[in-house]
């Protein structure tokens, strides 16, 4: 494929509901698209920063120059065999592999549209549905957090993931345990805790979590090691697995028995699917997780999650979890029993509104040549 052209769109677009982590809430979600055209197709991708470095250090500001300044001249007027060839020009780059995923994953778009496949399958997926859970954000008190879970459960969600922070974790976890009964239950904390909290961890192992997501600091594999040797409830690392090796690392440490992948933050398709092959060959269970994506985000999510390395629920909720109207057709649905269903269509499979976008972008720049 010959890049012709990228377009750069910064998106801003209303939650229906505050989300509230350890890190902060978020009311407005803001992040970018990269639509990118080579011989005359286009493809889209969609770069999950925030405006503020709380969840990594990228926000959307360093992502546009990242691109605009280093990754968009790379790939501009060059002719690529394959997305991870397009990938593999992006290794002088260190990190940011938020700003490296939305033009990759545009890339491997426009690649599935150009051998009129579905991305799913392209990746290797063998699905046709996916099982999906839903992540829910701090609440206001515990009654308003069994009420929102029970409520998630009714509508078939396959899994609650609740949010934790100190002060927010035992005493909301217990009650929601015995109001959901044999719901699988898990945790993420968002790197709040430090090892000094390895005794509340100790207590929670009775309450049969399904996996405690990244309680400690993003950039430590070694006190997650300790932490892991002391529970029985397996840890899943999201914000400290930045790249393959980061997984190999952590997994030959014992730092986690799980990992969630989220294709934004370890830099897209091509560095993901080495991931999955290292989890699969290790027999590690990987989740898709989420950003709060767009129609754009999401459905890259759900093509990947058709591979088989992905054996539990993921965070990709159905898009009416998040949004008035989405800006991809057709958006995601919940399908009864819990599930989205994989596109069958060429590419990410669903359409682009040229209008919705506009709607919601706050600013965007193309670059030819
Ligand atoms: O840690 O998984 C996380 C949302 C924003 C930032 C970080 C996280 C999350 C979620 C929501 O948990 C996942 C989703 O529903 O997209
Ligand atoms: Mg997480």
């Amino acid at each position: 494929m010959k890049i012709e052209r990228v377009a750069l769109h910064v998106m801003q677009m209303p939650l229906i509901a505050p989300f509230t982590t350890s890190f902060g809430t978020e009311s407005i979600r803001e992040f970018l698209l990269v639509e990118l055209t080579a011989d005359g197709v286009t493809g889209w991708g969609e770069v999950p920063t925030m405006a503020e470095p709380l969840y990594n250090y990228e926000t959307t500001k360093t992502a546009w120059h990242i691109l605009e300044d280093f990754l968009v001249p790379m790939v501009l007027g060059k002719e690529f065999a394959h997305p991870d060839e397009l990938y593999a020009a992006f290794d002088r780059i260190r990190g940011h592999y938020m700003a490296k995923s939305g033009l990759n994953n545009a890339a491997w778009d426009v690649y599935a549209r150009q051998l009129n496949q579905p991305l799913a399958k392209v990746l290797g997926g063998v699905k046709d549905r996916i099982e999906v859970g839903v992540s829910v954000g701090i609440q206001d008190s515990v009654a308003q957090t069994v009420k929102t879970c029970e409520n998630f459960v009714a509508q078939g969600y396959r899994r609650i993931k609740v949010k934790i922070r100190p002060g927010w974790d035992e005493q909301m976890l217990r009650p929601l345990r015995q109001a959901l009964g044999d719901v699988p239950i898990m945790a993420d904390a968002n790197s709040a805790y430090t090892l000094k909290d390895a005794p509340l961890f100790e207590r929670l192992d009775d309450l049969d979590l399904m996996m405690i997501e990244q309680p400690l600091a993003e950039d430590d594999i070694v006190d997650h090691a300790q932490l892991q040797r002391r529970l029985k409830t397996p840890i899943c690392l999201d914000e400290s697995i930045l790249t393959p090796e980061d997984a190999r690392k952590a997994l030959d440490l014992g730092s986690c028995r799980i990992i969630n992948v989220k294709v934004g933050r370890i830099g897209g398709h091509s560095p993901m699917k080495r991931l999955h092959d290292l989890c699969v060959e290790r027999g590690v269970p990987l989740w898709c997780g989420g950003m709060l994506e767009s129609g754009v985000g999401r459905a890259h999510n759900i093509a990947l999650t058709a591979m088989p390395g992905y054996k539990l629920p993921g965070d990709t909720s159905a898009s009416d979890r998040y949004y008035h109207e989405d800006i991809v057709e057709p958006a995601a649905r919940l399908l009864p029993g819990g599930y989205l269903a994989v596109p069958t269509a060429p590419g990410i499979g669903v359409t682009v509104l040229a209008d919705r976008v506009a709607k919601y972008r706050v600013h965007h720049r193309s670059f030819a040549r």
